[in-house]
């Protein structure tokens, strides 16, 4: 099969033919259809995570992944309803599911994960082994290239918006901001018009371009942050929406920049929401956060509930996409340009 390698961090993947992997019984041979290219896959390429752990080489990138069931494993349990030929995405959190994480359902975060595409198997490649707990049943009908990036550039801000939301810090009225309109944040303003109890949404970014996706889907004022000062920025939201401040904000970049305007924006008792970690560190001061009792809570990638809610919201025809369709031999030139800032939406990588 085809398959782009990591044989050496910081050089381009190694485009090969590889043999096409064995699946344990509890696994599934998932067909690779689609697969989103994510900045974190940038971040795997250039070292970033040896920061956190080792991983084995060579590994096949790829973790936003849509295909269809090649082979079932000899175990796979029944009630998982699944067969050859059914359309699936893949889950991201390969949890071990017996800890407490898991056992709560948020095996993305468990002790003990294996996510796609940081090992040997991933979705740069024409066939990825998964556990078949870790595939979820979608409507055939869905164009893989629209829903492969639901599983992680989708997910990801839906879980952070749930958080808002379960926090109690949206409502009618409550303004959200939403910063960092990437790949991410074009969902995070969609889903925060639809399931953000009837706040007014601004979206925040440096891009004219993307400020201009923002609004196409749905924000209801727009704020360019480029050298502009947090009274700035606060100035032109007390024009738009009545006040000067955010009662929430979810972080799509987790830039400095974005991190240090969203919580000098935030206000008493606000919530903010980190997705993103475009920053390595942030030096924010302290005194404000406590005597304002402000929530700053950190979100990762999502579980399968909440896959599951966003695919019935994709199937639903709910989510908007823009995507740029890639080839396998354009794989180094998009990571390029992805690690650039380059790509507007998700670009995605077809079989
Ligand atoms: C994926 C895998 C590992 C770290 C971070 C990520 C993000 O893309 C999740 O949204
Ligand atoms: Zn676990």
């Amino acid at each position: 099969m085809k398959a782009a390698r990591i044989h050496e961090y910081n050089k381009p993947l190694v485009l090969e033919d590889i043999p096409i992997p064995d699946i344990q019984p509890d696994e599934v041979l998932v067909k690779v259809q689609a697969c989103g290219m994510c900045r974190s896959d940038v971040l795997l390429i250039d070292k970033f995570f040896l920061n956190y752990g080792t991983l084995p080489m060579p590994i096949i990138p790829g973790h936003e992944i849509a295909g269809v069931i090649d082979r079932m494993g000899s175990q796979v349990n029944h009630g998982l309803g699944l067969k050859e030929g059914d359309s699936v995405v893949v889950a991201p959190g390969w949890g071990d599911g017996v800890c407490r994480h898991c056992l709560e359902g948020n095996t993305q975060i468990c002790p003990n994960v294996r996510w796609p595409g940081f090992g040997l198997w991933g979705g740069f490649a024409e066939y990825v082994p998964v556990p078949a707990r870790y595939v979820v049943k979608v409507d055939p009908r869905m164009k893989p290239e629209e829903i492969a990036p639901l599983t992680d550039a989708g997910l990801t801000p839906y879980r952070g918006l749930k958080k808002l939301r379960e926090g109690g810090a949206l409502g009618p009225d409550r303004v959200l901001g939403i910063f960092g309109i990437g790949g991410l944040g074009v969902y995070a303003v969609q889903y925060a018009k639809q399931l953000g109890n009837g706040c007014q949404v601004v979206a925040f970014a440096r891009n004219e371009e993307k400020l201009a996706v923002a609004k196409k889907y749905g924000a209801d004022h727009v704020i360019a942050i480029g050298n502009k000062s947090v009274a700035d920025v606060s100035r032109e939201l007390k024009q738009a929406t009545g006040q000067g401040d955010l009662d929430a904000a979810l972080d799509c970049a987790g830039a400095e920049a974005t991190v240090q305007l969203a919580l000098g924006l935030l206000s008493i008792s606000g919530h903010y929401v980190d997705v993103g970690f475009v920053g390595d560190r942030i030096d924010v001061p302290l005194f404000p956060r406590v005597s304002r009792e402000q929530t700053i809570q950190g979100s990762f990638w999502g579980n399968n509930i909440d896959l599951g809610e966003v695919m019935a919201l994709a199937a639903r025809g709910k989510i908007q996409h823009t995507i740029t369709t890639i080839k396998f031999d354009e794989v180094n030139t998009y990571i390029d340009r992805l690690r650039k800032d380059d790509v507007v939406g998700r670009a995605v990588l077809k079989f």
